[in-house]
């Protein structure tokens, strides 16, 4: 499939308040196209909140259901008990959360979720802090980055691994994509929306005013994420992995490329520099130890 063959139709409107450049809405406008109008987002507190707008008006045009910060997995199993109780089960419900959201406030009630397996797609959009509030520290934020909460020296601990964590729930459909690869990214969401039981999708989003670039550079700043392997693209059904797009060859660890750009970064000294490259062989070490699925 070719990025020409995306279906025209667009369920986010003509204007919202999310940034110039935001990954997040990008993600969110690609995702949307692929589940198409049967479906039901559920979205904690967080900048995609920002976006939908104030009621009475909205700015997509699939239901929505806002929901406290710490709730959309059980916030989105209420909607699916609903749904299977009046026999509907041709919508696509899914729990449309930010890092924070996800690895953090509401990581017990996806958990749950998880755990009974609950038919519903969750999302990370992962901006790698609290973004909505003025840049905080999250679970997901890299090690090293200064935040509002994290000044001095940055955060000490490394970002959690969101992804594994979901995996050792043993469901039916894991995978990680980044909105610089949207073809990637539309693909995973029309495969999860056949899937049944919980399916998690996790999705760098670059944010500019977060991460200090220029709007315009969003799409190469998530370029050089996976190409440098501070993030990789795959997925993980049945327990097995499989490498997709630039992350089914062996990253450059070039990280520099992907660090300097982003004033986040700024005040990284050697040392982490090299730490980051480090902690990103190591993590595909890890992903490469899993065992394969086999090409499709
Ligand atoms: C219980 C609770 N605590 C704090 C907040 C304030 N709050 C609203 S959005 C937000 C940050 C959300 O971060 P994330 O989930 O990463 O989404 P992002 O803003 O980055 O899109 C916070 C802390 C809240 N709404 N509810
Ligand atoms: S702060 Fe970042 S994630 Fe939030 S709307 Fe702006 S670009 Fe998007
Ligand atoms: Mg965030």
């Amino acid at each position: 499939m070719k990025i020409k063959d995306l279906p025209t139709q667009e369920y986010i409107l003509p204007g919202n308040r999310t940034c110039a450049g935001c990954g997040a809405a990008l993600a969110y406008r690609h995702a949307l196209k692929a589940l198409g109008p049967k479906t039901i987002v559920v979205v904690p507190a967080g900048c995609v909140t920002v976006l939908h707008g104030m009621y009475p008006r909205a700015s997509v045009n699939v239901p929505v259901l806002h929901t406290a910060f710490e709730t959309t997995g059980a916030a989105a199993s209420g909607v699916v008990a609903a749904l299977e109780a009046q026999g509907r089960d041709e919508i696509c419900v899914v729990g449309w959360a930010g890092d924070g959201g996800t690895a953090d406030i509401g990581i017990q009630a996806l958990s749950g979720a998880a755990e009974r397996n609950t038919n519903y797609l969750h999302v990370c959009y992962d901006n790698e802090a609290y973004m909505n509030t003025g840049t905080q520290r999250s679970g997901a934020t890299p090690c090293g980055v200064r935040t509002a909460t994290t000044p001095g020296t940055g955060k000490a601990e490394q970002k959690k691994d969101m992804v594994m964590i979901m995996a050792a729930h043993g469901i039916p459909y894991i995978a990680t994509a980044c909105t610089a690869y949207p073809m990637d990214l539309y693909e995973k969401f029309v495969k999860a929306r056949t899937i049944h039981g919980t399916k998690y999708i996790h999705i760098l989003c670059p944010c500019g005013p977060g991460w200090g670039f220029d709007p315009a550079d969003s799409i190469g700043i998530g370029k050089l994420a996976v190409k440098t392997g501070v993030f990789n693209l795959f997925e993980i059904e049945a327990g097995k992995l499989r490498f997709n797009g630039p992350s089914k060859r062996e990253p450059t660890y070039d990280v520099e490329a992907y660090l300097t750009p982003q004033k986040r970064f700024r005040k990284f000294t050697d040392e982490q520099v090299e730490g980051t490259r480090q902690w990103a062989k190591e993590t595909r070490r890890r992903l490469e130890a899993m065992p394969r699925a086999s090409e499709p």
